[in-house]
């Protein structure tokens, strides 16, 4: 299969194309290394010392003889770039992971919030008028977020994406509708997943776009099978209070003796992946498209639910390191329970990664290992919600 990644120079998206590339499709990246500039902005790197895009696609040649092509576009901005680049390689699909992908980084100031929605939105519409324009039959995949729900599930499980409700009618009778389960979400950066979604209905009804859009939980983890392959195919693992995710920063923070910084009670319940199951996820995704003029596909990718006390608390178990309830950043619920059916991925295969047998390796050989490059004052929250949120 013929696939581009966009975004593919990402924490998600470089393990994706390599795994892709070993499973014998035919792979290229499109990135406008946005992400390796805000991280220079905002005097942030990763803890893994990444190599840059020709290294990394030189080392993958060298190891595996497979080719990997890049292209450097602004999706958001160069759309004639992209189009130009669709119509001469003729994708079977397309993953699109192509966004400002911090919630905290899409709150911090009003230049952020205009640049994500700016980014975020023109992506997705960009990449989906250039399908039509090229009149080509393409499966979009999208990495949306299982927080464009709002991570209340009310006593219920969230579904798949879609959900019967029951209408009542003017003469009082009731009848059944389908609609997208209501969007709630609680960061500029979710905002834009749920408008991607309206965005991929719409050019779904209009142009038959083959759509599946996957509600992805927090990623943790860092190396899969192929980027452990050589040091220069190491995948990003951002520790700072802006782009680290939660598991992740705590696996950090253990490894270097720093106390685990749970935000408020740490009762907010969050759904979670491993970077290896997320690159499964896409595979079959891939493998199992939407058929012509079947609506958007809605996926929850995820393998886990927990509190993030609960996971301090396992991790200082493990390790003795130590927890802070600091004052939470965010503006968000300080306790919720959340279930999710996650069904879709399970009956097609995906044999998930279990958080509490990975965890110490995690800790171990990666973020031990590279805890000589943390830079500790980068670990505490410097993005706040609201003025009421500041410490
Ligand atoms: P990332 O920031 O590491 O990767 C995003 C990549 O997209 C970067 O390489 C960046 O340079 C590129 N990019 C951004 N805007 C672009 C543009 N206009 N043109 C070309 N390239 C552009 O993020 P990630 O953690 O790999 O996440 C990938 C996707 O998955 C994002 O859409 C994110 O919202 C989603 N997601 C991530 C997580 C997670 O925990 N990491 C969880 C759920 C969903
Ligand atoms: N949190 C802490 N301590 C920390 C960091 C975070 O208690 O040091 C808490 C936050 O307050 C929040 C939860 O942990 O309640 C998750 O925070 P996060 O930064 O791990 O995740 P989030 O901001 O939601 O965003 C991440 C990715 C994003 C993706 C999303 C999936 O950055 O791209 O869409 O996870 S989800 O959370 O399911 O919406």
């Amino acid at each position: 299969m013929k696939v581009f990644i966009l975004g593919g120079d990402g924490f998600c998206g470089w393990p994706t194309a390599l795994y892709l590339s070993k499973q014998g499709h035919d792979i290229t990246i499109v990135d406008n290394f946005s992400r390796r500039k805000i991280d220079i902005d905002l005097k942030v790197s990763s803890l893994t010392p990444i190599s840059h895009m020709e290294e990394r696609l030189l080392t993958w040649m060298k190891i595996t003889g497979n080719t990997i092509k890049f292209s450097e576009i602004d999706i958001a901005k160069q759309y004639k770039k992209l189009l130009d680049l669709i119509v001469s390689e003729k994708p079977d699909s397309i993953v699109h992971f192509a966004e400002q992908s911090s919630a905290p980084f899409s709150m911090k100031n009003s230049k952020n919030k205009i640049y994500t929605i700016d980014n975020n939105l023109n992506t997705s519409n960009n990449l989906l008028a250039a399908i039509v324009e090229s009149g080509l039959d393409i499966h979009v995949v999208h990495l949306g977020s299982m927080g464009v729900y709002g991570y209340g599930s009310s006593g219920m499980q969230i579904p798949e994406g879609y959900l019967t409700v029951k209408l009542k009618k003017e003469n009082n009778e009731y009848m059944d509708k389908e609609i997208m389960y209501p969007p709630n979400p609680g960061s500029l950066y979710h905002m834009t997943k749920t408008q991607d979604a309206l965005l991929f209905a719409f050019y779904n009804k209009n142009n038959n776009i083959r759509t599946t859009d996957l509600h992805q939980g927090v990623v943790w983890g860092t190396q899969t099978d192929e980027t452990r392959l050589d040091e220069k195919l190491i995948n990003k693992f951002s520790y700072d209070g802006d782009y680290g995710t939660v598991l992740n920063r705590f696996i950090m923070q253990a490894a270097i003796g720093h106390r685990l910084t749970v935000y408020g009670s740490g009762g907010q319940t969050r759904c979670f992946i491993n970077i290896n199951d997320t690159v499964r996820c896409i595979e079959i995704a891939l493998i199992n498209p939407p058929g012509n003029k079947e609506k958007v596909k809605i996926f929850n990718q995820m393998t886990e639910t927990h509190k993030i006390r609960d996971l301090a608390i396992m991790i200082d178990a493990k390790t003795g390191s130590g927890i802070d309830y600091i004052k939470n950043p965010r503006n968000e619920d300080a306790e919720n329970d959340l279930h999710v059916k996650n069904e879709c991925f399970l009956n097609l295969g995906l044999v998930p990664t279990k958080l509490n047998e990975s965890l110490i390796d995690e800790i171990t050989n990666v973020a031990k290992k590279y805890s000589y490059r943390c830079d500790k004052s980068k670990i505490l929250p410097r993005s706040y919600w609201t003025s009421g949120n500041r410490p």
